[in-house]
């Protein structure tokens, strides 16, 4: 019997426990995998690669879907990552940003739109619209789906983008919202690689439907750097209460032990730290950054599996906003100079004033 699971999309199987899809009952709908993840929350075991990911992408790349090409608000520097940007090249694309129920409410989301469609004219597909939603809160989704039935003219849609970023909570929302689903169809978690293979729902009246398929993993992501059981330090999960400080003197701001900003003699400038909750910020004097860095990982808190950190200046001139990692975005005002200090290999990407405050 051939049959998916329908959290992860894997051929189910009942011979091998270490391959993906097991189940000691093919006749039910979900692995053991995916079973223990919905419903016990725990770390699914990854077993794909990239290699593999992109040739499920590159099959659904084929077909002459409508494609929608999902981002986080956090993660979007990195998720315009080429091996997807290329290979969308020439098709319909929907960008839609998600977690829009993350960004404290001071801060104008229409912003990130302007952001994202000036950023869009150095890609090179066709973007047909620019949403914003929150999958989990199921914001803004009217909208979205009035113009996926407008766009999809007889085709199936596809969910594109980097793990992590929603595209099974996106459907999981879409089949809630105005489907007949009660509770989530497809498993879901921050773990990346939890959707192994491309997952078909049908949906619309004349068969198509939604193509859920498995994300990419960004080695400029703070998910590739530390273990799972830092993530919930990491990633925030709720609306975010930013953190400011007004700059004065010479003091270092460790984020964890991922990232740090080293500032010296500064005389007026502020510091906005957008992050999860949890993650402890250490503040010290920079004559004593050398000796905190020798806490990396012991006392200084997550820190990578390997911890090599490199530094960057950053010079200022008015507002400027850095997204670190997929898991930061930090906004300095002034005119200054200062080293960012943060794992290699972490994407860090510098802009001017994305968010304008509303007020
Ligand atoms: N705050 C927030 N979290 C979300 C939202 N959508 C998804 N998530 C969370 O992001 C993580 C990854 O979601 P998932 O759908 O598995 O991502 P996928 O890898 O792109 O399929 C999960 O922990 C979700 O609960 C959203 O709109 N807001
Ligand atoms: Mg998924």
């Amino acid at each position: 019997m051939i049959k998916k699971c329908l959290g992860c999309g894997t051929l189910m199987q009942n011979e091998d426990i270490n391959r993906p899809g097991y189940t000691t009952d093919i006749s039910r709908d979900y692995c053991k995998r995916c079973f223990r993840l919905m419903h016990y929350n725990e770390i699914p075991k990854v077993f794909a690669t990239n290699k593999e990911f992109l040739q499920v992408i590159d099959y659904q790349l084929k077909k002459k879907n409508l494609f929608v090409y999902l981002i986080d608000i956090f993660s979007f520097p990195i998720s315009f990552n080429k091996d997807i940007t290329d290979r969308l090249r020439g098709k319909d694309v929907i960008i839609v940003i998600n977690k829009i129920d993350l960004l404290p409410k001071s801060l104008n989301p229409q912003n990130l739109i302007n952001f994202v469609s000036k950023k869009k004219k150095k890609i090179f597909f066709k973007v047909v619209a620019i949403h914003l939603i929150s999958a989990k809160k199921g914001y803004y989704l009217t909208d979205l789906m009035q113009h996926l039935e407008l766009f999809r003219k007889e085709r199936d849609i596809c969910i594109l983008g980097l793990a992590s970023v929603g595209k099974s909570s996106f459907i999981n929302a879409i089949l809630k919202q105005f489907g007949e689903a009660k509770s989530d169809t497809i498993a879901t978690s921050p773990i990346p690689g939890t959707t192994l293979e491309e997952i078909t729902i049908p949906f619309f009246l004349d068969n198509r439907g939604f193509i859920d398929t498995p994300g990419l993993i960004s080695q400029e992501s703070v998910l590739t750097q530390v273990s799972p059981k830092d993530y919930n330090l990491l990633l925030p999960t709720a609306e975010i209460s930013p953190v400011t400080y007004q700059l004065f003197g010479s003091y270092t701001y460790f984020l964890g032990g991922l990232v740090y900003l080293a500032f010296n003699d500064i005389k007026n400038a502020s510091l906005v730290i957008y992050k999860a909750k949890n993650l402890p910020i250490t503040k010290v004097k920079t004559d004593n950054l050398a000796k905190t860095l020798t806490k990396v990982g012991l006392t200084i808190l997550p820190a990578a599996k390997e911890i090599n950190i490199v530094e960057r200046q950053i010079i200022v001139d008015g507002v400027k906003t850095i997204f670190i990692g997929g898991f930061l975005i930090i906004q300095i005002t002034g005119k200054l100079e200062f080293l960012l200090g943060y794992n290699q290999g972490l994407g860090v990407k510098e802009y001017g004033n994305v968010f304008r405050r509303t007020n």
